[in-house]
């Protein structure tokens, strides 16, 4: 027992010193924070996924799981070519959290972990949760140029991908940012349903102190758009740190009223701040999914 333990030390602390990577091509994993969701895209057919979400502890110097999905089996997208594998958890149509629902915040690591029919693992993926922020959209006037304009604001300070700690004085990329406003009655603006600031607007860090994490997107609207801005929904998202690899992505949102966390899509276990989901297992239940060698396994 005692040497199986220091090869389980000695696995973290290789482990640790290891760069995580992002999910590899042809696998995608999407964080929704605020949703408290994700959904993994391009998983294999009839074997179940399970997700998890970590937590890095300073002191402990090392990730905890915070949740574990229920053994979740990839579905296809009807409407597009080929089997898309999609994971979703706490949405509509997807799997749910055991137990507790996370409260998913920047910094937190989810894991997508698919095993084959003997229990090999046959894929382990994982993101970091980006640290982008974003508040509803709203409408402003310019007088100046007296035309409107749709507004986001929210920021992006720089984590350590590899613990999901801050890095004080600095903040993301533009490259890896992207900020849209979807509505699904469409915008007169651009005859689609998102304003996206890659095409329709801009995005910039509200100074040039790289300290100062803010930024702000702005979209020229027409007036006709105006109720369609102040009802839409912001998505602020972090494409990765490869976004030409699209393979991992946080999307933000907010709406006028806000977005709920927690249990949603049919799902009921207690949300991590509920007092409910401070009560401990029951004995003998089931705790994991993933054997603990695998929990170090950073
Ligand atoms: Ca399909
Ligand atoms: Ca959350």
């Amino acid at each position: 027992m005692a040497l199986a333990g220091a090869c389980v030390a000695a696995t973290a602390l290789a482990s640790a010193a290891v760069a995580d990577t992002p999910p590899p091509a042809g696998h995608e994993i999407k964080v929704f924070p605020a949703r408290d969701s994700v959904v993994g895209r391009g998983y294999a057919a009839d074997l179940p996924a399970v997700v998890s979400v970590l937590r890095y502890d300073a002191e402990a110097a090392a990730f905890a799981v915070v949740s574990r999905s229920e053994p979740i089996l990839p579905q296809d997208d009807p409407d597009t070519p080929g089997f898309d594998g999609i994971v979703a958890v706490n949405l509509a149509d997807g799997g749910c959290w055991r137990r507790v629902t996370p409260d998913i915040a920047a910094g937190d690591r989810v894991r997508i972990v698919q095993r084959d029919a003997a229990g090999a693992v046959l894929t382990n993926d994982s993101t970091i949760t980006g640290s982008v922020t974003a508040a509803a959209p709203k409408v402003v006037f310019d007088s100046a140029r007296k035309r409107y304009f749709a507004e986001v604001k929210g920021s992006a300070p720089r984590i350590t991908l590899g613990t999901g700690q801050p890095v004080e004085g600095a903040r993301v990329p533009l490259s890896q940012l992207q900020v849209r406003i979807v509505n699904d009655d469409g915008f007169a603006t651009n005859g689609r349903r998102a304003l996206v600031t890659s095409e329709d607007g801009t995005l910039r860090y509200d100074s040039a102190d790289p300290a100062d994490a803010r930024w702000t997107a702005r979209f020229p609207v027409k007036a006709i758009d105006v109720a369609e801005v102040e009802a839409g929904l912001t998505r602020a998202m972090w494409l990765g740190r490869d976004p030409a690899a699209g393979t991992e992505t946080t999307v933000f949102e907010d709406r006028a009223g806000g977005i709920k966390g927690g249990p949603r899509g049919g799902c009921s276990a207690p949300a991590e701040d509920d007092p409910q989901a401070e009560v401990a297992p029951a004995a003998g239940a089931p705790e994991d999914d993933v054997p603990a060698d695998m929990e170090l396994a950073e």
